[in-house]
């Protein structure tokens, strides 16, 4: 009788044992998955906001006053000043492109549509809305004061350009897990 109850013992031991260790790896997973969405967000963020913050904000189209907002940036850098007056680099452009109806990507693109075209993906994992965001319904429902905003979204107030960015990727349990950041940056000219 001892011995069957040692051994019970043993096997609920046993159990819980492999139960904590199956808690603790799902958690390094989860853990390990929030860490790269969180870095593929930050990482997407900087580059766009070091971008711009060389741009000349008189040579800057796209961000809109609240509550409209575009998905794209069109600008140049300012080289520095002339005689002759500013020196501008080439045009770039930061830009949400659909991949499928849902989801998307930021793209950059140094001379678009031109024979010298450069272009680099930025992130693969933008949905077409804002985390949160009902699209198309003429509403502020994420309650950021732009109404129906992309994944990517760009906004101005006064010489203060916000960019507004929502990374998307699906965990191993199939599940969504939508991040958002919004960054504000002053063009330096
Ligand atoms: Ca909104
Ligand atoms: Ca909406």
């Amino acid at each position: 009788m001892e011995v069957l109850i040692s051994f019970t013992i043993l096997v609920l031991i046993s159990i819980n044992i492999a139960m904590v260790l199956r808690a603790g790896r799902a958690a390094a997973v989860t853990g390990t998955f929030a860490a790269r969405v969180s870095n593929e967000l930050n990482q997407t963020v900087d580059r766009i906001a070091l971008a711009l913050m060389g741009a000349d904000a008189a040579a800057l189209d796209g961000p809109q006053l609240k509550p409209l907002s575009s998905e794209y940036v069109r600008f140049q850098a300012c080289l520095g000043v002339e005689e002759s007056g500013v020196v501008h680099g080439p045009v770039e452009e930061i830009k949400w492109a659909p991949t499928t109806p849902e989801a998307g990507k930021i793209v950059w693109r140094e001379n678009p549509s031109s024979a010298q075209e450069r272009r680099v993906v930025w992130s693969t994992a933008v949905p077409s809305t804002y985390m949160h965001e009902v699209p198309n319904n003429g509403t502020d429902d994420n309650g950021n004061a732009i109404e129906d905003e992309a994944g990517l979204a760009f906004t101005m107030d006064g010489p203060r350009v916000d960019i507004h960015v929502t990374v998307e990727r699906v965990g191993h349990d199939g599940r969504a897990r939508p991040m958002q950041r919004t960054q504000h940056i002053y063009c330096r000219n």
